[in-house]
Protein backbone atom coordinates (compact mmCIF):
# COMPACT_ATOMS: atom_id res chain seq x y z
CA UNK A 1 0.00 0.00 0.00
CA UNK A 2 1.39 3.54 -0.90
CA UNK A 3 0.17 6.96 1.00
CA UNK A 4 0.99 10.13 -0.74
CA UNK A 5 0.11 13.94 -0.61
CA UNK A 6 -1.79 15.41 -3.48
CA UNK A 7 -3.73 18.67 -4.63
CA UNK A 8 -6.65 18.65 -7.02
CA UNK A 9 -9.83 20.47 -8.16
CA UNK A 10 -11.70 19.35 -5.21
CA UNK A 11 -9.88 21.20 -2.59
CA UNK A 12 -7.49 23.72 -2.28
CA UNK A 13 -5.25 22.33 0.55
CA UNK A 14 -3.23 19.56 0.41
CA UNK A 15 -5.27 15.93 1.11
CA UNK A 16 -3.93 12.58 1.89
CA UNK A 17 -3.87 9.81 -0.11
CA UNK A 18 -3.86 5.60 -0.33
CA UNK A 19 -2.83 4.31 -3.57
CA UNK A 20 -4.23 0.36 -3.75
CA UNK A 21 -4.02 -1.09 -6.95
CA UNK A 22 -3.23 1.07 -10.40
CA UNK A 23 -3.89 4.60 -10.62
CA UNK A 24 -6.79 4.91 -8.15
CA UNK A 25 -6.65 6.84 -5.59
CA UNK A 26 -8.69 6.84 -2.32
CA UNK A 27 -8.59 10.33 -0.78
CA UNK A 28 -8.41 10.24 2.42
CA UNK A 29 -9.12 13.40 3.09
CA UNK A 30 -12.60 13.21 2.33
CA UNK A 31 -13.56 10.90 5.10
CA UNK A 32 -11.75 13.05 7.74
CA UNK A 33 -8.17 11.52 7.48
CA UNK A 34 -6.42 14.75 6.76
CA UNK A 35 -2.82 14.84 8.78
CA UNK A 36 -0.34 12.37 7.92
CA UNK A 37 2.27 12.78 11.20
CA UNK A 38 -1.14 11.29 13.17
CA UNK A 39 -1.64 8.72 10.74
CA UNK A 40 1.71 7.68 10.62
CA UNK A 41 1.28 7.31 14.42
CA UNK A 42 -1.75 4.83 14.36
CA UNK A 43 -1.06 1.64 16.71
CA UNK A 44 -1.69 -0.71 13.54
CA UNK A 45 -0.76 1.16 10.43
CA UNK A 46 -1.20 -1.22 7.93
CA UNK A 47 -4.72 -2.71 9.08
CA UNK A 48 -5.54 1.02 9.70
CA UNK A 49 -4.94 1.37 5.69
CA UNK A 50 -6.73 -1.39 5.18
CA UNK A 51 -9.87 -0.65 6.71
CA UNK A 52 -9.41 2.37 4.79
CA UNK A 53 -9.17 1.09 1.83
CA UNK A 54 -12.88 0.15 2.04
CA UNK A 55 -14.29 3.36 3.31
CA UNK A 56 -16.88 5.47 1.54
CA UNK A 57 -14.48 8.00 0.03
CA UNK A 58 -13.71 9.47 -2.81
CA UNK A 59 -11.75 8.17 -5.63
CA UNK A 60 -9.49 10.17 -7.81
CA UNK A 61 -7.37 8.92 -10.93
CA UNK A 62 -3.93 9.90 -10.41
CA UNK A 63 -3.56 11.89 -13.99
CA UNK A 64 -6.21 14.20 -11.89
CA UNK A 65 -4.10 15.47 -8.95
CA UNK A 66 -0.44 16.97 -8.52
CA UNK A 67 1.41 14.99 -5.97
CA UNK A 68 2.66 16.83 -3.12
CA UNK A 69 5.87 15.83 -0.78
CA UNK A 70 4.84 12.62 1.37
CA UNK A 71 6.17 14.96 4.27
CA UNK A 72 4.45 17.32 6.81
CA UNK A 73 7.37 18.68 9.16
CA UNK A 74 9.34 15.61 9.25
CA UNK A 75 13.24 16.60 9.40
CA UNK A 76 15.26 14.55 7.01
CA UNK A 77 18.44 13.99 8.02
CA UNK A 78 21.03 11.39 5.87
CA UNK A 79 23.12 8.82 6.20
CA UNK A 80 26.63 8.64 4.01
CA UNK A 81 28.72 6.24 2.84
CA UNK A 82 26.96 3.40 3.68
CA UNK A 83 27.72 1.68 -0.08
CA UNK A 84 31.21 0.79 -1.30
CA UNK A 85 30.22 2.86 -4.01
CA UNK A 86 30.06 6.03 -2.35
CA UNK A 87 33.16 5.55 -0.60
CA UNK A 88 35.20 4.87 -3.09
CA UNK A 89 33.99 7.78 -5.15
CA UNK A 90 34.85 9.78 -2.30
CA UNK A 91 38.35 9.10 -1.77
CA UNK A 92 38.94 9.80 -5.37
CA UNK A 93 36.92 13.38 -4.99
CA UNK A 94 39.64 14.36 -2.05
CA UNK A 95 42.62 13.78 -1.50
CA UNK A 96 42.25 15.67 1.93
CA UNK A 97 39.26 13.75 3.05
CA UNK A 98 39.98 10.15 1.99
CA UNK A 99 40.82 8.94 4.99
CA UNK A 100 37.75 10.07 7.00
CA UNK A 101 35.50 8.52 4.08
CA UNK A 102 37.52 5.30 4.63
CA UNK A 103 37.72 5.34 8.50
CA UNK A 104 33.85 6.22 8.84
CA UNK A 105 32.54 3.20 5.83
CA UNK A 106 33.84 0.43 8.50
CA UNK A 107 33.57 2.83 11.94
CA UNK A 108 31.03 1.47 14.36
CA UNK A 109 29.33 5.12 14.20
CA UNK A 110 27.73 5.75 10.88
CA UNK A 111 27.93 9.25 8.96
CA UNK A 112 24.10 11.01 9.55
CA UNK A 113 23.65 14.33 8.50
CA UNK A 114 20.79 16.73 8.73
CA UNK A 115 19.74 17.24 5.04
CA UNK A 116 16.41 19.23 5.08
CA UNK A 117 13.71 20.55 7.08
CA UNK A 118 9.97 18.91 5.44
CA UNK A 119 8.60 21.67 4.31
CA UNK A 120 11.57 22.38 1.80
CA UNK A 121 11.84 19.22 0.41
CA UNK A 122 10.56 19.38 -3.67
CA UNK A 123 8.16 16.85 -4.84
CA UNK A 124 8.29 14.68 -8.06
CA UNK A 125 7.79 17.15 -10.91
CA UNK A 126 9.15 19.87 -9.14
CA UNK A 127 12.83 21.42 -9.69
CA UNK A 128 15.77 20.45 -7.73
CA UNK A 129 18.57 22.73 -7.19
CA UNK A 130 22.45 22.64 -8.23
CA UNK A 131 24.40 25.65 -6.60
CA UNK A 132 25.09 28.90 -8.28
CA UNK A 133 28.82 28.64 -6.53
CA UNK A 134 29.27 24.90 -7.63
CA UNK A 135 30.87 23.44 -10.61
CA UNK A 136 30.39 19.72 -10.03
CA UNK A 137 26.88 18.82 -9.05
CA UNK A 138 25.39 14.94 -8.62
CA UNK A 139 21.85 13.83 -7.47
CA UNK A 140 22.06 11.03 -5.19
CA UNK A 141 19.40 8.59 -5.81
CA UNK A 142 18.65 7.02 -1.87
CA UNK A 143 15.89 4.72 -0.34
CA UNK A 144 14.50 6.91 2.78
CA UNK A 145 13.22 5.51 5.77
CA UNK A 146 10.07 6.88 7.30
CA UNK A 147 9.54 6.99 11.02
CA UNK A 148 6.86 8.18 12.86
CA UNK A 149 6.67 10.25 16.20
CA UNK A 150 7.45 7.07 17.94
CA UNK A 151 10.58 6.27 16.57
CA UNK A 152 8.88 3.07 14.51
CA UNK A 153 10.05 2.23 10.69
CA UNK A 154 6.50 2.67 8.92
CA UNK A 155 7.56 3.02 5.23
CA UNK A 156 9.92 3.53 2.95
CA UNK A 157 10.16 6.83 -0.08
CA UNK A 158 12.70 7.66 -2.39
CA UNK A 159 14.93 10.55 -1.78
CA UNK A 160 17.63 12.56 -3.98
CA UNK A 161 20.23 13.98 -1.55
CA UNK A 162 21.25 16.55 -4.65
CA UNK A 163 25.37 16.92 -3.97
CA UNK A 164 27.72 19.53 -4.19
CA UNK A 165 31.03 17.58 -5.44
CA UNK A 166 33.48 20.26 -5.60
CA UNK A 167 32.24 21.69 -2.58
CA UNK A 168 32.51 18.45 -0.34
CA UNK A 169 35.85 17.38 -1.53
CA UNK A 170 37.63 20.93 -1.43
CA UNK A 171 37.37 20.65 2.54
CA UNK A 172 34.62 18.03 4.56
CA UNK A 173 33.93 20.73 6.93
CA UNK A 174 32.14 22.42 3.79
CA UNK A 175 29.64 19.45 4.05
CA UNK A 176 26.60 21.02 5.24
CA UNK A 177 26.86 23.70 2.41
CA UNK A 178 27.36 20.91 0.15
CA UNK A 179 24.48 18.89 1.33
CA UNK A 180 22.17 21.72 2.64
CA UNK A 181 20.65 24.39 0.26
CA UNK A 182 17.73 25.54 -1.36
CA UNK A 183 15.93 22.46 -3.70
CA UNK A 184 19.02 20.16 -2.30
CA UNK A 185 16.49 17.06 -1.19
CA UNK A 186 13.69 15.58 -3.30
CA UNK A 187 11.36 12.88 -1.98
CA UNK A 188 8.81 11.69 -3.09
CA UNK A 189 5.95 10.25 -5.36
CA UNK A 190 4.70 7.61 -2.55
CA UNK A 191 5.53 6.33 0.84
CA UNK A 192 5.28 2.42 0.72
CA UNK A 193 4.04 0.83 3.78
CA UNK A 194 3.57 -2.91 5.14
CA UNK A 195 6.88 -4.05 3.52
CA UNK A 196 10.08 -5.49 5.79
CA UNK A 197 13.54 -4.53 5.40
CA UNK A 198 13.95 -8.39 4.57
CA UNK A 199 11.55 -7.18 1.15
CA UNK A 200 12.91 -4.16 1.01
CA UNK A 201 16.51 -5.14 0.47
CA UNK A 202 15.26 -7.15 -2.70
CA UNK A 203 14.27 -3.65 -4.26
CA UNK A 204 16.48 -1.95 -7.22
CA UNK A 205 17.28 1.97 -7.23
CA UNK A 206 17.90 3.14 -10.31
CA UNK A 207 19.08 6.51 -11.56
CA UNK A 208 18.32 8.24 -15.22
CA UNK A 209 19.56 11.66 -16.58
CA UNK A 210 18.49 12.83 -19.52
CA UNK A 211 19.89 16.33 -21.49
CA UNK A 212 18.03 17.66 -24.11
CA UNK A 213 15.85 14.34 -24.54
CA UNK A 214 18.72 11.97 -24.82
CA UNK A 215 19.92 9.60 -21.95
CA UNK A 216 23.11 10.99 -20.38
CA UNK A 217 23.51 8.73 -17.52
CA UNK A 218 21.70 5.59 -16.18
CA UNK A 219 22.87 3.48 -13.03
CA UNK A 220 21.59 1.12 -10.99
CA UNK A 221 22.22 -0.95 -7.19
CA UNK A 222 19.97 -2.54 -5.07
CA UNK A 223 19.46 -1.70 -1.62
CA UNK A 224 20.71 -5.00 -0.52
CA UNK A 225 23.86 -3.50 -1.00
CA UNK A 226 23.79 -1.35 1.94
CA UNK A 227 26.60 -1.91 4.61
CA UNK A 228 24.34 -0.92 7.73
CA UNK A 229 21.32 -2.54 9.02
CA UNK A 230 17.94 -0.09 9.15
CA UNK A 231 17.60 -1.14 12.71
CA UNK A 232 21.84 0.35 13.03
CA UNK A 233 20.76 3.55 10.91
CA UNK A 234 17.64 3.55 12.86
CA UNK A 235 19.18 3.60 16.22
CA UNK A 236 22.30 6.14 15.36
CA UNK A 237 19.49 8.46 13.68
CA UNK A 238 17.32 8.21 17.39
CA UNK A 239 20.53 8.69 20.16
CA UNK A 240 20.22 11.32 22.25
CA UNK A 241 17.50 13.30 19.82
CA UNK A 242 14.09 13.61 19.37
CA UNK A 243 11.42 14.47 16.74
CA UNK A 244 8.26 15.46 17.39
CA UNK A 245 7.06 15.02 14.29
CA UNK A 246 8.76 12.30 13.05
CA UNK A 247 11.48 11.81 10.58
CA UNK A 248 13.09 10.85 7.16
CA UNK A 249 16.38 9.16 6.64
CA UNK A 250 17.94 9.01 3.10
CA UNK A 251 20.35 5.84 3.83
CA UNK A 252 22.82 6.60 1.23
CA UNK A 253 23.63 6.41 -2.63
CA UNK A 254 25.04 3.47 -4.28
CA UNK A 255 25.35 4.89 -7.89
CA UNK A 256 27.91 7.53 -8.25
CA UNK A 257 28.45 8.80 -12.11
CA UNK A 258 31.89 8.79 -13.00
CA UNK A 259 34.18 11.80 -12.24
CA UNK A 260 33.72 13.68 -15.65
CA UNK A 261 29.82 13.86 -15.01
CA UNK A 262 27.82 17.17 -13.87
CA UNK A 263 24.38 18.11 -13.78
CA UNK A 264 23.45 20.90 -16.08
CA UNK A 265 20.29 23.10 -15.91
CA UNK A 266 17.72 21.30 -17.82
CA UNK A 267 18.49 18.09 -16.99
CA UNK A 268 15.94 15.81 -16.10
CA UNK A 269 16.60 13.44 -13.29
CA UNK A 270 14.50 9.88 -12.95
CA UNK A 271 14.86 7.84 -9.78
CA UNK A 272 12.78 4.30 -9.40
CA UNK A 273 12.63 2.15 -6.66
CA UNK A 274 11.37 -0.89 -7.76
CA UNK A 275 8.91 -1.44 -4.27
CA UNK A 276 7.69 2.64 -4.81
CA UNK A 277 7.80 4.31 -8.02
CA UNK A 278 9.34 7.39 -9.77
CA UNK A 279 10.42 10.59 -8.94
CA UNK A 280 11.15 12.75 -11.75
CA UNK A 281 12.95 16.41 -11.03
CA UNK A 282 13.97 18.72 -13.38
CA UNK A 283 17.15 20.77 -12.64
CA UNK A 284 17.81 24.54 -12.03
CA UNK A 285 20.37 26.85 -10.34
CA UNK A 286 19.75 28.04 -7.09
O1 LIG B 1 30.11 12.51 3.28
C1 LIG B 1 29.59 12.56 2.24
C2 LIG B 1 28.17 12.27 1.99
C3 LIG B 1 27.87 10.84 1.73
C4 LIG B 1 26.53 10.62 1.16
O2 LIG B 1 25.69 11.49 1.07
C5 LIG B 1 26.22 9.28 0.63
O3 LIG B 1 27.01 8.35 0.73
O4 LIG B 1 25.11 9.11 0.12
MG1 LIG C 1 23.86 10.84 -0.01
Amino acid sequence: MKLCRFRSAHRPWPCLGLLTTGNTLVDLSSVGVECLTSLLDSPDLVGRLQALAQAPARRLQLSEVTLLTPVEQQEVWAAGVTYLRSKTARMEESDFSATAYDRVYDAPRPEIFFKALGEKTVATGGEVGIRADSKWNVPEPELALVFNTRRELVGYTIGNDMSSRDIEGENLLYLPQAKTYRASCALGPFITVGASEAEAREWTIGVKIERDGAEVFAGETGVGKIKRSFEELAGWLHRSQEFPRGAVLLTGTGVVPANEFTLAVGDVVRIRISGIGELVNRVAVV
